[in-house]
């Protein structure tokens, strides 16, 4: 009975691992090149996102970026969101992204580039 547990706590940890994957999405929106990606795997709970622009090859860095993670409305549940704003670090924008409860979360990031434009890209994350 004992190694009949051993061994399920061992499948769930190695399923956990498997799971445990950094995020990376990217993507192309008006020109420039856009990825999302965190180091460790999204939890809930405190996360640190990097939201990476770059433009013919070059980071881009004098955007302003903001990102909304939001759940919507479901039964027994009201409306979640969360608002980052992006801080440089590394040629990056970092943000911390409170993550209340698992499940899928929709996003909107904005960045406002130096000519005054408005770029919004829309994505979701899992965990
Ligand atoms: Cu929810």
């Amino acid at each position: 009975m004992k190694n009949l547990m051993k061994a399920v706590f061992a499948l769930f940890f190695t399923v956990g691992l498997l799971q445990a994957e950094p995020l990376l999405q990217e993507g192309n929106k008006n020109g420039y090149d856009v990825a999302l990606s965190s180091e460790k795997s999204l939890v809930v709970g405190s996360n640190d996102i990097f939201i990476a622009l770059s433009k013919d090859g070059a980071a881009v860095t004098d955007a302003k970026v903001k990102i909304k993670f939001y759940m919507p409305e479901m039964p027994g549940m009201p409306y979640m969101e969360y608002v980052g704003k992006g801080k440089l670090v590394n040629d990056k924008f970092k943000t911390l992204i409170n993550f209340s409860m698992s499940g899928t979360w929709q996003y909107q990031l904005k960045f406002k580039t130096h000519d005054g434009k408005i770029h919004k890209v829309r994505g979701s994350v899992n965990l």
